[in-house]
């Protein structure tokens, strides 16, 4: 005949046997969950939903901006020391002064039109990469002090840094 003490021994095998089987299901289903993620992040890749891009400023897409590319700013990067300045290039557009009506200027930028004193600095800007458009967001009239002003400002933002 079995005692209180076997039945609660019994009850307490069973008992313990269940929790370890309770476990080994709780394992089971962490260990497929984490299957599934690495699964996820392999058809991922696969599928093609991972890119690298290289940085903006990186112009020979080499994963980093080094000095002399169009990213490189030499007031923040490197030593800090910015070199000189490239020599200005001079634009030389043909100028036509024989036709009437006065002289026209071949190759002349829309936006440089009317510029006056300030057409120079004008073409100049106007010849660097995003120039045109930066021109035509100006508010000034061409011509005026105001425009010559926001001109000498575009030339000293567009202006490459080295
Ligand atoms: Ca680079």
């Amino acid at each position: 005949m079995r005692t209180f003490l076997d039945r609660a021994r019994t009850l307490f095998d069973r008992a313990t046997a269940l929790l370890f089987a309770l476990f080994l299901l709780a394992l089971a289903v962490l260990a497929a969950y984490a299957m599934g993620v690495a699964l996820d992040i392999a058809a991922a890749d696969a599928a093609g939903r991972t890119a690298t891009v290289a940085p903006h400023g990186d112009d020979n897409g080499d994963g980093r901006i080094d000095e002399d590319e169009s990213g490189w700013d030499c007031t923040t990067m490197g030593n800090r020391r910015c070199g000189p300045a490239p020599a200005p290039v001079t634009i030389v557009l043909p100028v036509d002064c024989t036709g009437p009506g006065g002289c026209t200027v071949e190759g002349l930028p829309a936006e440089c039109r009317n510029a006056r004193d300030a057409t120079v600095l004008c073409v100049t800007v106007a010849s660097r990469p995003g120039g045109p458009a930066l021109l035509r967001s100006l508010p000034h009239r061409p011509g005026t002090p105001a425009y010559a002003a926001a001109l000498r400002t575009l030339d000293a933002e567009t202006h490459p840094r080295y």
